[in-house]
């Protein structure tokens, strides 16, 4: 018999329920196509397969393919972001679900090929671990699957080069590179919900630390600027100049990452590229150090050559390990360097995911009618879809915006008007 599902405890889906409850009330533009959409049910007779932190708003982002008439099975896409209540309310309700917190790589592995058993007609990914799955050990499924979706910039990258090399062998739509995922969703879901995680994880002050964020992308600066807003001395450490340009202009010290592990009290990395804080760096940190990761894969960190020069280990609180070097200082580990919003705290607020599960629903819907008809590839979302479901967004904000009078609009394409 196959398994429907399997969670941590499924005693706690009543609590799990509640959780997404809270959620709903506070993402109204993906429940607003809820209501309008799923009458139609665009998705029946779509089988989805999906692989994204099992969190509350993905919760949200489930019932609403559901309510769209699509069949679901889904896991998670890290061994540390699952929450085990959301996990048992979700296979409470049915959804076909293999996600637990803390699992292991094989586990890992063996959630994602159990969601593959329902013979998906699209997939739904975040860092594109389920596509790669599917392109390498059961391609036999390509052929029934119309499209996929990808909703972070590891997994953007990871299809572009797969695309590249000529591999990628249906047509996948970057949800990350929407408007209103990326300057939304990475930098205030990113800035709030890491900082988080650090304070759930430690309890420091923020105030008066020196903070180094490795990484001035829109993830990168999201924790920046928030961290500068706490009152930390920030600094960042860049490999691309006009990205470091803009620290500097935006009131950021930027320095080399020799020169900031010796700086540094708190270290968090969001490059999305391995070994960024390596063993020499550990070498000069300062005792009491406290070092951790959102990208989306847990690289970034080198913490074998950390532990190599550790001569203790213990977790000290909830999500935190304390390593003690060999002259004594101690350097603290939050989430095992796995994405600390997520390890540590909840992930990115309800409110940022909002727009990013509409893009998502938005972008199954699009796969379902289109994905048959498009070449393999990467493909963007339409300019239309941000402008609408940021408007959507205002509106449910209780803001309102001008618009441009006729006589503007032919202003604004009059290459005659001058001085
Ligand atoms: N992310 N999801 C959540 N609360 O469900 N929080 C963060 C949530 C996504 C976010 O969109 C980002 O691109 C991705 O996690 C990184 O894995």
């Amino acid at each position: 018999m196959t398994e429907n599902y399997r969670v941590a405890d499924i005693g706690l889906a009543e609590r799990g329920k509640l959780q997404i409850e809270w959620a709903e009330a506070r993402m109204p533009v993906l429940m607003n196509l809820r209501r309008q959409l799923a009458a139609d049910r665009p998705l029946a007779g779509q089988r989805i397969a999906g692989c994204l932190h099992v969190t509350k708003e993905t919760a949200v982002l489930i019932r609403t393919l559901v309510a769209a008439g699509a069949e679901v099975a889904w896991s998670g896409c890290n061994p540390l972001s699952t929450n085990d209540e959301i996990a048992a309310a979700l296979a409470a309700d049915g959804v076909k679900i293999y996600a637990w917190h803390g699992l292991n790589r094989d586990d890992y592995y063996w959630c994602i090929d159990k969601t593959l058993e329902i013979n998906p007609t699209l997939t739904l990914d975040d860092g594109a671990d389920l596509i790669t799955r599917v392109h390498t050990t059961h391609q036999h499924l390509i052929p029934t699957i119309l499209g996929g979706t990808e909703e972070t910039t590891t997994g953007v990258h990871r299809l572009r080069s797969m695309a590249a090399a000529g591999k990628l062998q249906y047509p996948v739509l970057a949800v990350n590179d929407a408007e209103t995922k990326w300057d939304f969703d990475n930098v205030y879901g990113t800035g709030q919900s890491s900082l988080d995680g650090i304070l759930r994880a430690t309890s420091v002050l923020l105030a008066g630390k020196n903070f180094v964020v490795a990484g001035y992308g829109h993830c990168g600066r999201g924790v920046a600027m928030r961290a500068k807003g706490m009152g930390a001395h920030v600094a960042a450490t860049e490999i691309k100049p006009t990205s470091a340009l803009k620290a500097c202009l935006e009131g950021i010290q930027v320095m080399k990452m020799d020169q900031a592990a010796a700086w540094g009290e708190i270290f968090i990395t969001a490059t999305g590229i391995k070994d960024i804080i390596v063993g020499r760096h550990f070498d000069v940190m300062r005792d009491g150090a406290i070092i951790c990761n959102t990208g989306h894969y847990d690289c970034e960190l080198n913490l074998g050559e950390l532990e190599a020069r550790a001569t203790s280990k213990r977790t000290i609180r909830d999500n935190c390990e304390e390593y003690v070097m060999k002259d004594g200082r101690r350097i603290y580990v939050l989430g095992q360097g796995r994405l600390v919003n997520l390890a540590c705290a909840e992930g990115h607020p309800s409110e940022v995911m909002d727009m990013s599960f509409a893009n998502q629903f938005l972008g199954m819907i699009r796969m379902a009618k289109e994905g048959r008809d498009l070449k393999a590839g990467v493909y963007d979302i339409s300019e239309e879809q941000d402008q609408e479901l940021a408007a959507t967004k205002l509106r449910t904000m209780g803001v309102s915006i001008d618009a441009l009078t006729s006589e503007q609009v032919a202003y604004a394409s009059d290459y005659l008007e001058g001085t």
